[in-house]
């Protein structure tokens, strides 16, 4: 049956490509993602955007595609310069749009699949904490010329302190009295570092830290590396947006500097890893030290904690919304990502701050 529905969008976008078979990709928590492979190759990467969570979703899209065809002018014109070597491409529909809709109202985005490439959902040994830290650094250097305000904000207030912490707050007042219960001390270490938390975001608003073009979701299996571990380019672009480089540079440490995975339950395997993070601040400077402020390096330890924190903090306010929001596979996996997530910044504060 879903087969049929994949089969019907698929030919809605423009390719002369023949419909074989379908396989789920699972390790986003909020879209839903197929790689399609046809008889002859390239494959195709199509997704369903989730619109409970992004409700512009043309915006989104249109976002995605002009970062993309930048990314793509640059490294054209770059003779080499830059070690990155793609950048995602989007499919136009038959009737030239970036997107299509199904008979049940349901969006759907189509990418090029980028053959021979592998992501990881932890890091294997520093060598590879190098290269995320060029490749992330490159996306950053390659779009800093692109003006940001041509970005629609598509989850206006992404990771903007103020706002998370006001729906943790909403959030504690209507919480079921056993979730309450389970994540109090969650809670208790969420309240204690409130002021700590909204440092990057007061230096924003004060303009004493600038916007840029901005990923905002750079955890590593949204990276993209060749057969050789060289990355290769940056996916999952759905929040391209204005933001603070702090966040991509902290939301990066997060997954790729921790000993476990997000979803490790076993908290004393949950460590942050301090060779990690040399490594993958060296590569990271080597692509963006000339663009950085000296008070934008300062911060970027913070960033780290901040980033942690800010993720954590929002899998926990979910788990008291009585998860709304991430994807679950059982009853109490929020919060034991939020553990994971306060763990992990634990780790880097004892080791760093
Ligand atoms: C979500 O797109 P996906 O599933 O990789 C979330 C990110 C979180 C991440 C945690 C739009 O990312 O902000 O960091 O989960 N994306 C959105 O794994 O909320
Ligand atoms: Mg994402």
């Amino acid at each position: 049956m879903y087969k049929d529905l994949l089969s019907s969008v698929f030919y809605k976008f423009q390719h002369n490509a023949e419909f074989r078979s379908y396989e789920a990709l699972t390790s986003g928590h909020i879209n839903a993602t197929y790689l399609i492979k046809t008889e002859a190759k390239p494959f195709y990467v199509l997704q369903s955007i989730n619109p409970k969570v992004f409700t512009d979703i043309p915006n989104l899209i249109q976002n995605k595609v002009r970062v993309s065809e930048h990314i793509q002018q640059k490294l054209a014109q770059s003779g080499g310069k830059f070690p990155k070597k793609t950048a995602l491409q989007f499919v136009k529909s038959n009737s030239g749009k970036a997107y299509v809709e199904d008979d049940a109202g349901n969006v759907w985005n189509m990418m090029l699949f980028i053959e021979g490439g592998t992501t990881y959902d932890a890091v294997p040994h520093s060598a590879l904490a190098y290269e995320a830290g060029l490749l992330i650094g490159e996306f950053l250097k390659l779009t800093e010329d692109f003006d940001a305000e041509h970005l629609v904000d598509v989850i206006p207030k992404f990771h903007d302190m103020d706002f998370r912490y006001h729906q943790f707050e909403v959030a504690l007042k209507s919480a079921k009295i056993t979730r309450l219960k389970a994540s109090s001390e969650l809670i208790h270490q969420a309240k204690s570092l409130k002021e700590e938390m909204h440092v990057l975001q007061s230096l924003k608003a004060k303009g004493i830290l600038k916007s840029r073009v901005t990923h905002n979701d750079t955890k590593i299996s949204n990276m993209l590396f060749d057969a050789e571990q060289k990355g290769l380019c940056m996916i999952d672009t759905d929040t391209v947006m204005p933001g603070l480089v702090h966040y991509d540079f902290g939301d990066a440490v997060r997954t790729i500097c921790s000993t476990a995975t997000e979803d490790e339950t076993d908290l004393d395997k949950v460590k942050f890893n301090m060779n990690y993070y040399r490594d993958f601040k060296k590569g990271f400077l080597e692509m963006m030290e000339t663009s950085l402020t000296r008070t934008e390096q300062k911060y970027l330890p913070l960033a780290v904690k901040t980033m942690i924190f800010i993720i954590g903090l929002r899998f926990l306010t979910d788990y008291l919304n009585n998860d709304i929001y991430f994807k679950v596979n059982y009853n109490v996996h929020n919060l034991d990502r939020a553990k994971n997530q306060f763990k992990l910044m634990d780790s880097f504060t004892k080791q760093m701050l």
